[in-house]
């Protein structure tokens, strides 16, 4: 990407955290649709590290997880020529950026994020300072690229409205810095629920081994969490108040074959649960084939993936000490000679 391509298009940024094995929620709410992006808009899609330790990590399994993702990434479609794909950690402008943008992020407003109140719960014992000003880190993620769309799931949208109430306060005070974000949710996928309790997102981190479909699960494995799926005790496929756990079903399927909820309702008339979950599990399974061929060729090219990340971190650098000297500058830091 140069500068000119930089002046014209439009610019995307995202990240996923290298904190799990990624699930479908994470393919579709995110990775799956960055892709129709690439030609239109200069992107830059990070796997995003320094956000995972906020939570413990293991140092062998995150690392591996690292290389993981950014596989994952390529393997779901993007081309590394027409994306900047790179690691947070390897551009230290976003931790830099992230300091300064602590300073202008209220502990107000941070103490009203709702993830942090799910993780603080979840994470009771380790309710560490960096999961309380991660949405900062994301802002400055942001903000440093001059971000115009911000493709994530439903659950990150909160995230986003804050970095547009940081950057306002920032530009308020210093004048034109930042540009102003938008966020872009999936029109199918935007919010995937677990297969164990459907009234709860997807994670990455759950436990519950039933809970959540991964990316990289086997085919069989696939089929058995769709047809153990939580469903109710109605045997009509249809979208209905209080059938989570169908109306999950059903948003999957969409997403996957792009089919309405009344092509799914007459695909399904008088077969029961039973046969839809299936039919959920092999379209799943289908699809994400070609992504584990792919992957697991790109995990036996370590130094493929390694060249990636440093043609991508390179990239991301330049643009992104454009904007933190901007910043240092109106803040009023010396710039050495
Ligand atoms: N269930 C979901 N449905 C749709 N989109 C989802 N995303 C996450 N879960 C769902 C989207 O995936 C992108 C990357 O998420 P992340 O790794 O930054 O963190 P997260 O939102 O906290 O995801 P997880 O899976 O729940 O991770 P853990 O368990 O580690 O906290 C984002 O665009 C997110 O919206």
């Amino acid at each position: 990407m140069n500068d000119k391509e930089t002046l014209v298009k439009k610019t995307i940024f995202s990240g996923v955290q290298p904190s799990g094995m990624l699930t479908v929620g994470n393919y579709l709410g995110s990775i799956k649709n960055w892709k129709e992006f690439e030609e239109t808009y200069n992107c830059l899609y990070c796997v995003v590290d320094l956000h995972a330790i906020t939570v413990r990590q293991d140092p062998a399994t995150l690392r591996r997880r690292t290389y993981e993702t950014l596989a994952l990434y390529i393997a779901s479609g993007l081309d590394p020529e027409k994306n900047t794909l790179f690691v947070q950690s390897h551009v230290p402008a976003h931790a830099e950026l992230s300091w300064v943008l602590n300073c202008y992020a209220m502990h107000g407003e941070l103490s009203r994020m709702t993830q942090f109140k799910d993780k603080s719960k979840k994470y009771a014992s380790n309710i560490n300072a960096g999961l309380f000003t991660y949405p900062v880190l994301m802002a400055a993620d942001i903000l440093l690229y001059q971000t115009d769309l911000v493709p994530v799931g439903i659950d990150q949208m909160q995230h986003i409205e804050l970095t547009r109430d940081i950057a306002n306060r920032f530009n308020q005070v210093y004048g034109d810095t930042f540009r102003m974000p938008e966020g872009f949710i999936p029109k199918a996928g935007a919010k995937i629920m677990s297969l164990a309790e459907p009234e709860k997102k997807m994670s990455k981190s759950d436990t519950n081994g039933n809970a959540s479909v991964y990316i990289l699960d086997s085919r069989d494995d696939i089929i058995r969490k769709f047809k153990r799926a939580v469903t109710d005790s109605d045997t009509v496929v249809r979208r209905a108040e209080g059938k989570d756990g169908i109306n999950n079903l059903m948003t999957i399927y969409t997403a996957f074959t792009g089919k309405s909820d009344a092509d799914i309702e007459a695909e399904f008339a008088g077969l029961g649960y039973g046969h839809f979950k299936l039919a959920v599990g092999e379209v799943v399974a289908d699809a994400l084939a070609p992504v584990h061929a792919e992957f697991d060729r790109l995990m036996a090219d370590k130094a493929y993936l390694e060249g990636v990340m440093k043609d991508g971190a390179a990239k991301a650098a330049y643009l992104a000490r454009k904007t933190l000297s901007k910043v240092y500058r109106k803040v009023g830091f010396t710039q050495p000679k």
